[in-house]
């Protein structure tokens, strides 16, 4: 039964039923945000894909509207894929989007409000001359996709970048326009990185390098860095780069070519692909959304009748203080579904213990945690040079002198399931330490069929920080944030025991040689949004 499957989230955007897949053209229009998704209307795997569409006024609570385009017309009759929204000056709404016409060819199609004075953007109008581009010479039919927000050129015309690839370089395609129906190709590439190969969603925006505040996409200068993200169509993951972006070369350079987008930096080291951003135009913020899909097999999708969620909306900014990464953070709104909360302080947790966290219900989650190791035993250990890496290192169940600590989310009382959530310090012979931060699904489930893999990856900790974490648990979805946004890891997980009211959560140190020192704030966060259980209330 597709609405009480025990994995539907209460707080993460689902559909009702069905697939989903990328976040497509989000944007704030007249008080309202607006999300539209890649959809099967007709199964929970992917194909015959549309736009689905949903209003919200606080950005967490979704009224789900009819479909906004449908696979109509030749060019798009494949179907209507991945877009981006662009909101003009004027107040006109432009969307572009792929569309795969009848013979599987991938071109860029306009569509626009049917009429501006509803906020509500319900009705949409596809551009009677569609399709506004082609492939061009020397790009193969399927390799051109996924058009970006367009932002302003000094010279008054608007940009746009769509991803693409030339043998196994990926690329980004320039393409200035006027009116959004007519386009001259940029006879450059915005950046190339070869081996990376197809590059699908692209995104690129500013972020400033002194306010906390998000920037419009068309800001450029001195006062900010500009992000590329691009979704690697080989590895499945999103990767972005930091750099700046000249204007005149139409180019982006990488402040360090070791991190060009598909080799370096990722938004997520979980499940996380196609992500879009947005600027927000009403909280003066930018915007990151990312399509969450299952790690269960296509079977259960099918059973369940449905697949996919999509991350909670997260604030992207520059980390000033490291200056060589990204902060993602959830959006401050999900903070008012949090409607009671235990306080820990100063747990000391011994070497090898795991102790169980004394709360009402655990499926439904928001944890703010503090770690902090012994300095004698960081002093004194004699450990050092190890290799830890989370994929590869044996997960939370490997002991080492100052690590792995943390949290096991989604846990049963007796711990035949249970999603480690943990830091491992390292200290290197040079007495420097290193921090990999990681989730291990691989005793998330008693079931079989679902993926168990471990993710993980080095978070920066500087000089006098603690180590603190942010634990979105929503069912079967579970993000993590350390050190402010600076690494994060969303998991789907499975768990057949650690379900509603079954479900607890643990704190654990399986480091040999040091205490971990623990403070938290747990809160259970509102009920089924969703799921049309009572009390639980739907929609806005
Ligand atoms: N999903 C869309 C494409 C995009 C891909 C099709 C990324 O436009 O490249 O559903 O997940």
């Amino acid at each position: 039964n597709t609405m009480l499957s025990w994995q539907r989230t209460a707080f993460h955007f689902q559909p009702e039923k069905n697939w989903m897949n990328d976040p497509n053209g989000p944007l704030y229009y007249k008080g309202w945000y607006h999300f539209f998704y890649q959809y099967n209307p007709n199964g929970a795997v992917w194909g015959d894909i549309v736009w689905g569409h949903a209003v919200s006024r606080d950005i967490i609570h979704w009224l789900h509207l009819p479909l906004a385009m449908v696979a109509d017309q030749w060019y798009d009759s494949n179907g209507v894929w991945t877009g981006s929204a662009t909101i003009l000056p004027d107040g006109q709404v432009i969307m572009l989007y792929t569309g795969s016409t009848n013979e599987s060819v991938q071109v860029q199609n306009l569509a626009y409000p049917a009429d501006l004075n509803d906020p509500l953007l319900v009705d949409w109008i596809k551009y009677p001359s569609n399709p506004v581009l082609v492939p061009p010479k020397g790009i193969l039919p399927k390799d051109f996709r996924d058009p970006t927000t367009a932002w302003l050129t000094t010279e008054g015309k608007w940009r746009i970048t769509i991803g693409s690839k030339i043998n196994k370089t990926g690329v980004a395609l320039v393409y200035d326009t006027v009116d959004f129906k007519t386009y001259e190709r940029k006879d450059v590439l915005l950046n190339a990185v070869p081996g990376t190969g197809m590059w699908e969603c692209v995104d690129f925006f500013p972020v400033s390098k002194k306010s906390e505040n998000g920037s419009d996409t068309s800001i450029n200068g001195v006062e900010v860095k500009h992000v590329m993200k691009v979704s690697l169509d080989d590895d499945r993951h999103d990767y972005y780069s930091l750099g700046t972006y000249d204007e005149k070369k139409v180019k982006f350079i990488a402040d360090d070519f070791k991190n060009d987008v598909g080799v370096g930096l990722r938004y997520d080291y979980g499940i996380f692909y196609a992500s879009k951003t947005f600027y927000d135009q009403k909280k003066n913020r930018r915007v990151l959304w990312g399509w969450i899909g299952e790690s269960d097999s296509e079977y259960a999708d099918v059973a369940k009748g449905w697949a996919s969620v999509q991350s909670i909306p997260r604030i992207v900014k520059l980390d000033k203080k490291t200056g060589s990464n990204l902060l993602q953070w959830p959006v401050a709104e999900v903070e008012s579904l949090r409607l009671k909360s235990d306080e820990f302080k100063n747990l000391k947790v011994k070497p090898g213990a795991v102790v169980s966290l004394d709360i009402e219900t655990a499926t439904q989650l928001d944890i703010d945690a503090e770690f902090e190791i012994d300095k004698e035993a960081l002093e004194k250990t004699a450990q050092s040079n190890v290799e830890y890496e989370c994929s590869t290192s044996g997960g939370a169940s490997r002991r080492g002198a100052l690590g792995p600590f943390g949290l096991y989310v989604l846990a049963d009382k007796g711990l035949s399931e249970y999603t480690p959530v943990y830091f491992y310090v390292v200290k290197g012979s040079n007495g420097k330490l290193n921090t990999p931060f990681c989730s291990d699904q691989s005793r998330s489930s008693l079931a079989n069929d679902v993926h168990k893999q471990i993710y993980g990856s080095v978070v920066p900790v500087l000089e006098g920080e603690k180590l603190s974490l942010r634990i979105l648990v929503d069912h079967s979805i579970v993000e993590s944030f350390a050190q402010g946004g600076r690494t994060c890891i969303t998991s789907r997980v499975y768990p057949t025991r650690a379900i509603y009211g079954a479900a607890r959560l643990f704190l654990f140190n399986h480091a040999i040689e040091t205490n971990v020192t623990a403070s938290l704030k747990v809160w259970a966060n509102e009920f089924c949004i969703y799921t049309p259980i009572p009390p639980c209330s739907k929609g806005v």
